[in-house]
Order: structure tokens, then C-alpha cells, then sequence
């Protein structure tokens, strides 16, 4: 993308991203950016702190979730979404097939994940369970590992019948399920989930984050890393 004037040659827009270092959303769009090459400007939000609730960010993501994607004058928010608007703009390396059907199998993984694992133990969920139901922090841990388990035991399933060699959840290169699964995966190590009913999902994890784009992007090796 290019803004262009009359006083000189286009410059390439600045990708800004909004982001947390164990912001899984966040995680999944850095990864994204590593692996197309992109340089991008970081900015900081600190979900403890409740800065993404500040009227600042609200008013780029009235929703109050990260990540933000800012690209010139344009504002992203959603992760996929964002994620397909850098394969779409940044075609190297795909991370959608070209064939409708593999396309569809793609986003069916990675929503499965970011929608049916990731929605129900989002840090706003498990809040609401503390301050307005009144679970202790043992529940809420419990509820957690519940969802992340329900969604895993499918997605092994799938991964089983869908990986090849169990170094990509489908077929034998990265996509955009990929790109998902290693942060819940991190969700679900920070959540003590018993994890030896997985083996394909932790294997395949375990290859995607030692490739030099996903480590670059892992909430450890983020400058905002405070553990
Ligand atoms: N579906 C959204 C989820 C975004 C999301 O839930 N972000 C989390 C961090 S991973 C967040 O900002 N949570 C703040 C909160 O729950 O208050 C996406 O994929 O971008």
C-alpha cells in the first residue's frame, strides 16, 4: 500500500500493530507478519492494565480486543481478518489455498479454534465469571481446560486425518490454522492442560515453533515480555 502525493515518490504505508505479548489474537497476526517478511511498528497495550480499554484504543477498536492492525489510514481489527488482508496484500508465502474447497477446510480449523476454544476463555469471559458469577480462580481455571479440551479432542482428530508428516495441521505446508494453534497451545500449557491425549496437535506445535518466524513471534521473546 502507497500513499502518493504530488511532492514525491510514494512511500510504503507504516504496519502498526496494536498487540500484548500473550495475546494469543495478537500472537497469531506476528506470527502472520514474521513469515511474510514484514516490518512493522509495535505498540503496546497491557491487558492486566486494562489499556485496552483506554477511550484511545476504544476508539480504534470499539470491541476493546487486540489486536489492532493500522496500515496508513486503514484500521484492521479481528485477527483473521487481518490475516487474510496481509495474505491478500502480501501474497509470500500463502497462507490460504488457492482451491475453494482446502480454503474453506483451512478456515474451518482456524475458526474452530479461535471461536469455539479461544472465544469461551477470553480474559473478558473468565472476568465475568469472577466479578459478576462469583467463581473462584480454581473454577475459572477449570472452565478453561474444559473448552481448550472439548476443542482439542476434535482438532486431533482432524489434525490425524488431515496432516501430513504432523508438521502443518493440513496438508504439508503453513496456513492460517497453523498460525492458531500455536498460541492456543500456549494458552493451554499456562493452563496446565493434560496434554497426552494430543499427540499430533503437540507435535505438530512443537515443529511450528521452531521455525524462525513463530519463535520471533512467541510472547517470551516479545519487548513487552514482563513474566
Ligand atoms: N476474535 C478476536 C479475539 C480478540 C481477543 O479476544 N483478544 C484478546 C486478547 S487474545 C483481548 O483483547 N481480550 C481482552 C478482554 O477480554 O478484555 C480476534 O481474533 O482478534
Amino acid at each position: 500500500m502507497r500513499k502518493e502525493d504530488a511532492s514525491g515518490p510514494a512511500e510504503p504505508a507504516v504496519l502498526r500493530l496494536f498487540t500484548y505479548f500473550r495475546s494469543s489474537a495478537s500472537y497469531r497476526v506476528r506470527i502472520a507478519l514474521n513469515l511474510k517478511g514484514l516490518e512493522y511498528e509495535a505498540v503496546y497495550r497491557h491487558l492486566r492494565y486494562d489499556e485496552h480499554l483506554a477511550p484511545d484504543y476504544l476508539s480504534l477498536n470499539p470491541e476493546g480486543l487486540l489486536p489492532v492492525l493500522q496500515h496508513g489510514e486503514i484500521i484492521l481489527t479481528q485477527s483473521l481478518a487481518i490475516i487474510e488482508y496481509l495474505d491478500e496484500l502480501f501474497p509470500e508465502p500463502r497462507l490460504l489455498p488457492t482451491q475453494p474447497a482446502a480454503r474453506a477446510q483451512v478456515r474451518a480449523l482456524a475458526l474452530s479454534i479461535a471461536c469455539e476454544i479461544h472465544g469461551p476463555t477470553n480474559l473478558r469471559v473468565t472476568r465475568y465469571l469472577k466479578s459478576a458469577l462469583g467463581h473462584d480462580q480454581e473454577a475459572i481455571s477449570a472452565w478453561s481446560r474444559h473448552w481448550i479440551q472439548v476443542g482439542f479432542k476434535a482438532l486431533e482428530s482432524r489434525a490425524i486425518a488431515a496432516s501430513s508428516g504432523r508438521r502443518y495441521l493440513l496438508g504439508d505446508s503453513v496456513s492460517i490454522a497453523d498460525l492458531c494453534l500455536v498460541p492456543q497451545m500456549y494458552n493451554a500449557r499456562r493452563q496446565q492442560v493434560d496434554l497426552s491425549p494430543f499427540p499430533t496437535l503437540v507435535a505438530i506445535s512443537h515443529h511450528l515453533e521452531s521455525l524462525p518466524p513463530f519463535a520471533a513471534a512467541a510472547p517470551e521473546a516479545q519487548p513487552d515480555c514482563d513474566l
